[in-house]
């Protein structure tokens, strides 16, 4: 009897708490779910994962039940009277328990082998292709059949198999969208596929992705992201892509004309950003998940002066004469021509900066500008705000070391912001 009511203490409050668990799991969707995949490649290996969670969920109950029964029903008393029948080898006994484990593994087995197939196969003629170069620490795209590059995000058409062509620059990463399928690892001297289709019935929305090997000090910020576009919306961007940099092939002079695109200031301080409504929508308009939106605090000794106004034409000229050069590129700017960080030629399209850390408005790239390194720590790009304290170099940013001022680094941020 005390031992009934003790178990019944231990599994009513259980019973309960695996309920609410279960509720709960189903009423909320989650941002970074693997358990509503929208591609077959998702669909598939959540398939496997629910097949294998039954059947070790059945294991499960029958072999603890089995065991807590045999425990409190065959438990010393103190009244037994002589030994229970002593049993060596039952041949039945030992048939079935070799033959349930091994029809358990057919079923894990046959639907696991089929979906490693499946997923290792290789892509349908027609598919995307997208080639992917993984860097310390953000993304390379590249769409061959469009003569694309880009960084950080990816725009793909619902209905159509994307074909991922895995590639890295440095170290091993890993390629992960989980809403939408993955992951497969990045590896140096290598070339891995990862193709999936996303569904043709989603509306236009944003997934976000990660690195998921670990690659150095800031690979926890070695984020992108996916947008799922309708095939129309999927064209406007390619043909938008395909288009050298909007801003001035040809340098205009100093001071700026009137019809230069300015900024509105980079606000002053870490706490006022913070507070700044993050001001890019998409896809076109629609609002974003919320989940989808970066949220790195920024440092908080990292400020900006007050009430400066960019200039795109002056910032064209600061940046074309700056090491920025050396180390990106955009067409349409003869100049800049840097294969070593991401290709800036639309980077006013883009909705995030630094792979996917912090939003794309002025304010957060000013402060990006002037010490990316302090936004990113281990980033190759260097500090470039004059007097900043560059954590690698460990010392301030010279002007005969390339070092710009606020005023400067405002021209820049209305260039680079004038880049849709
Ligand atoms: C030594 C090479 C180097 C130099 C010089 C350099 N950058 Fe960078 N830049 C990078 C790298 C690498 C990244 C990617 C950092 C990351 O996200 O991890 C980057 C990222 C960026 C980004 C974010 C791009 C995106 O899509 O997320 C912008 C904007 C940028 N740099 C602007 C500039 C400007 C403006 C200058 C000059 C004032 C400059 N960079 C100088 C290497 C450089
Ligand atoms: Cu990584």
């Amino acid at each position: 009897m005390k031992g009934n009511s003790r178990l019944r203490q231990i599994l009513t409050p259980g019973l309960i708490i695996m309920l609410a668990l279960a509720f709960t799991a189903g009423a909320q969707t989650y941002p970074n779910s693997t358990f509503q995949p929208h591609s077959e490649l998702g669909r598939s290996i959540d398939f496997l994962w629910n097949r294998l969670f039954l059947l070790a969920t059945i294991v499960f109950v029958l072999v603890e039940g089995a065991l807590i029964y045999v425990i409190f029903r065959y438990r010393h008393t103190g009244k037994e009277t002589e030994k229970p029948p002593q049993t060596h080898g039952h041949a039945v006994l030992e048939v079935i328990w070799t033959l349930i484990p091994a029809l358990i593994l057919l079923f894990i087995a046959v639907p696991t082998v089929r979906i490693i197939f499946q997923t290792q196969a290789k892509v349908a003629a027609g598919a995307l292709e997208i080639d992917v170069i993984g860097h310390q620490w953000w993304w390379e795209f590249r769409y061959p059949e469009y003569n694309i590059t880009t960084a950080n995000e990816i725009y793909i058409p619902v209905g159509r198999t994307v074909n991922f062509k895995l590639n890295s620059n440095d170290v091993n990463h890993s390629f992960w969208t989980p809403e939408l399928g993955g992951k497969r690892d990045l590896i140096p001297n290598h070339t891995n596929y990862i193709w999936f289709t996303p569904d043709s019935t989603m509306k236009s929305s944003v997934w976000n992705g990660f690195c998921t090997e670990y690659c150095g000090t800031s690979h926890g910020k070695m984020r992108f992201r996916v947008f799922t576009v309708q095939p129309a919306e999927f064209a406007s961007w390619v043909a938008g892509q395909q288009r050298p940099a909007t801003f001035g092939a040809t340098a205009p002079a100093v001071p700026a004309p009137a019809s230069a695109p300015t900024v509105a200031p980079p606000p002053s301080n870490g706490a006022q950003l913070a507070s700044l409504p993050v001001g890019y929508t998409f896809p076109h308009n629609q609002p974003e998940f919320a989940y989808a939106k970066p949220n790195t605090p920024i440092p908080a000794d990292l400020n900006f002066t007050k009430g400066l106004t960019g200039s795109a034409a002056r910032g064209m000229q600061v940046y074309s004469s700056a090491a920025c050069i050396g180390c990106h590129a955009i067409n349409g700017n003869p100049s800049s021509v840097g294969v070593v960080g991401p290709n800036l030629t639309h980077f006013g399209s883009r909705s995030t900066i630094a792979a996917g850390n912090f939003p794309n408005t002025p304010a957060y790239l000013a402060l990006w500008i002037k010490n990316a390194r302090k936004m990113k720590p281990g980033v190759i790009m260097p500090t470039l705000g004059l007097n900043e304290y560059d954590p690698q170099l460990k010392k301030p940013v010279e002007k005969a070391m390339g070092g710009l001022d606020d005023q400067q680094i405002a021209d820049i941020v209305a260039y680079l912001s004038s880049l849709k």
